[in-house]
Order: structure tokens, then C-alpha cells, then sequence
């Protein structure tokens, strides 16, 4: 058995929080007026008595929905936080709020993956994702990086569709002194990506396009299929401000590329990323990049976990 005190500001008071909570599966073994000299006013304090099992299970209950609403707060979906609950119901996890926090904390560490960085594991990398999301910001950012690591580096350009995407990209190139092709025509693309297979690596900035656009992504998939030797990496860019459903959507279009990794975007710009853990969850994807902000080369890093958990969690 187990004793618990309930503490207010009468003694009926007190009673009906025990009741609240244990419904009548207690006994009330004391009571006892209680001076607050700070306040100057008096509480009242009841022991009760319940079975140690039952104060389990009722507390289990409790924490599961508060912490529960910790995460759903943060973007985390239901479903994968009440899956999680069910499993550890009767586990020594649930028996504080803090514990269960810290648990799955453990959990989402476990299971998000980041990649060590290895450039030219891949030699072409080829960036997708819906517009505005920051790809050709990203893609100056990686080839100001890798420039600087000591790789030789060329930039192919198919966002040709949008006003001002060629310039962009060309800008970039000018100021990194690196090698920059813009292809309108798949003719045109074969005979750059036979040029340029002398560098080190590879990077291909694509036209931004809503997952719905199947014409265009049936044509960025030509584009990647080129050559199956050389096993071209997919970057799919997402922006961490976005909303989970959008997410869903994303993946069920770009997911027919395979994609190999994914960057996420403008931290910057959001406090609320659990959609995005979410979606990592569910998906099983690997993480390369994170960028920070708009600043090229330096808002750019290599995708840690430790920054992601303090990102989610808030500090
Ligand atoms: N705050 C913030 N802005 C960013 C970040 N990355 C890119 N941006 C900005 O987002 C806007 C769009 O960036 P782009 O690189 O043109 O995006 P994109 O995905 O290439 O766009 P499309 O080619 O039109 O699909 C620009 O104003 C960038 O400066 C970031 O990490 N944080
Ligand atoms: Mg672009």
C-alpha cells in the first residue's frame, strides 16, 4: 500500500482532489489543518492510503497524456507518440513525467539517422525538392565547402524554367571560380555530364516543383537516370517550417526518386520542427545537411543530432 497527501485550501477540497484522481479507491487514513506562515492563511493536508498498483496505473495514465501533450505541442503526430505510450504502458518508464521525457528523447535519438560526411562517396549529387525551399542556396553552399576542402567541383543548372534561376546559380559559380552549365535540353545535359566527369564532384541544382507536378518530376527522373554506374546521390531539400501533411505529400511524389538524403532548411526560421521529426520517424531517411540561415557559405552544417534534440526540446 501506498500513502499519498493531497494538499488544499479546505478539507473537502483536499477530498475531492483524492477522489479526482483515485475515484474510490482510497482511505483516508488522516487530516490536518496546516499554518502558512508566508501567506498567512491556513491548508489543509489528508493522507490517503491506495493500492501501490493502482496508484501505478492511475499515474501511468497521467503521465502518458501529459507528456503526450508535451510532444503533440511540439509537432510530434499522435499516432507515433500513442504507439510508443501503449508499448511502455506497464513499463517503470511511465512512472514520471520526466522520465518518460527523457525516454523518448532516447527513443527519437535512436532512431534518426544522421550520415557522416563523406563528399565524394557520391561523386553527383543531384538536389530536389519543392520551391523556395533554399536548394540552390544550399547547392552554393556545398560547393563553396567542398571547393574548400580541396575538391574540384562543377555546377549544373536544370532550374531553367524560372526567371532569374540561371543567374542565380551562374552568380555563385563566378564568385567560387567553378565550372557552371545550364541545360534546357536532355542532348545538352548528356554531353555537360560527360564533360564534366574529371571533377571531383558534381552538383546538380533542379528546378523547384510541387510535389503534384508529376510531368516534371517524371523529367528530373530521366535526367538522374543517365548513368546507373555512377549511382547519382538524391538530396531531397525540405524547408522545416513546413507542416506535416505537406511532408506526406512531398515524399509520396519525390519518394519515387529514392531518396538518399535529406537536407533540412531555414532552422532559422521555425522553433517547431517535430513534423519534421516526424516525417524522419516514419520514413527512416538519413540526414546530411542543416542550413541556418541565408548567408552563403557560412549558414551551412553537417546534420548533428545534438543540435536537432535541442531544436525540438527548446534548450
Ligand atoms: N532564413 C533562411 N532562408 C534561407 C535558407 N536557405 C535559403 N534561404 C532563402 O530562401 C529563399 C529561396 O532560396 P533558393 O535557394 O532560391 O530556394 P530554391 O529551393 O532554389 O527555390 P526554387 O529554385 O525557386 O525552387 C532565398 O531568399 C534564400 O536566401 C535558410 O537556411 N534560412
Ligand atoms: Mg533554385
Amino acid at each position: 500500500m501506498l500513502e499519498v497527501l493531497f494538499v488544499a485550501n479546505s478539507p473537502k477540497e483536499a477530498y475531492q482532489l483524492a477522489e479526482n484522481k483515485y475515484k474510490n479507491g482510497f482511505k483516508l487514513i488522516s487530516a490536518k489543518q496546516i499554518y502558512n506562515e508566508k501567506e498567512d492563511k491556513f491548508s489543509c493536508e489528508i493522507k490517503v492510503l491506495i493500492d501501490e498498483t493502482k496508484y501505478f496505473d492511475l499515474n501511468a495514465e497521467t503521465t502518458i497524456k501529459r507528456v503526450s501533450s508535451f510532444f503533440i505541442k511540439r509537432g510530434l503526430i499522435k499516432s507515433w507518440i500513442d504507439e510508443l505510450s501503449k508499448r511502455v504502458a506497464n513499463k517503470e518508464v511511465v512512472k514520471s513525467e520526466k522520465d518518460f521525457i527523457i525516454y523518448i528523447m532516447h527513443r527519437i535519438n535512436k532512431l534518426i539517422k544522421t550520415n557522416k560526411e563523406n563528399p565524394i562517396e557520391h561523386k553527383v549529387k543531384v538536389f530536389v525538392g519543392p520551391t523556395g525551399v533554399g536548394k540552390t542556396t544550399t547547392v552554393a553552399k556545398l560547393a563553396h565547402r567542398y571547393s574548400s576542402q580541396g575538391y574540384s567541383v562543377a555546377l549544373i543548372n536544370l532550374d531553367a524554367f524560372k526567371a532569374g534561376a540561371f543567374e542565380q546559380l551562374a552568380y555563385f559559380a563566378k564568385r567560387l571560380k567553378l565550372p557552371h552549365y545550364t541545360i534546357r535540353t536532355f542532348q545538352r545535359f548528356k554531353k555537360v555530364y560527360n564533360a564534366v566527369q574529371d571533377k571531383d564532384i558534381i552538383l546538380i541544382d533542379t528546378t523547384g516543383m510541387s510535389p503534384y507536378d508529376s510531368q516534371r518530376l517524371i523529367k528530373t527522373l530521366r535526367y538522374i537516370d543517365i548513368d546507373k554506374s555512377n549511382d547519382i546521390e538524391v538530396n531531397l531539400v525540405i524547408s522545416t517550417t513546413i507542416k506535416y501533411e505537406d511532408l506526406e505529400a512531398i515524399h509520396k511524389n519525390f519518394g519515387t526518386l529514392k531518396i538518399d538524403n535529406v537536407i533540412l532548411t531555414k532552422f532559422d526560421e521555425t522553433k517547431y520542427i517535430g513534423p519534421i521529426i516526424s516525417y524522419l520517424l516514419e520514413h527512416s531517411l538519413s540526414l546530411s545537411y542543416f542550413t541556418i540561415g541565408q548567408s552563403i557559405p557560412d549558414d551551412l552544417l553537417v546534420a548533428n543530432k545534438k543540435f536537432l534534440m535541442k531544436k525540438f526540446i527548446g534548450g
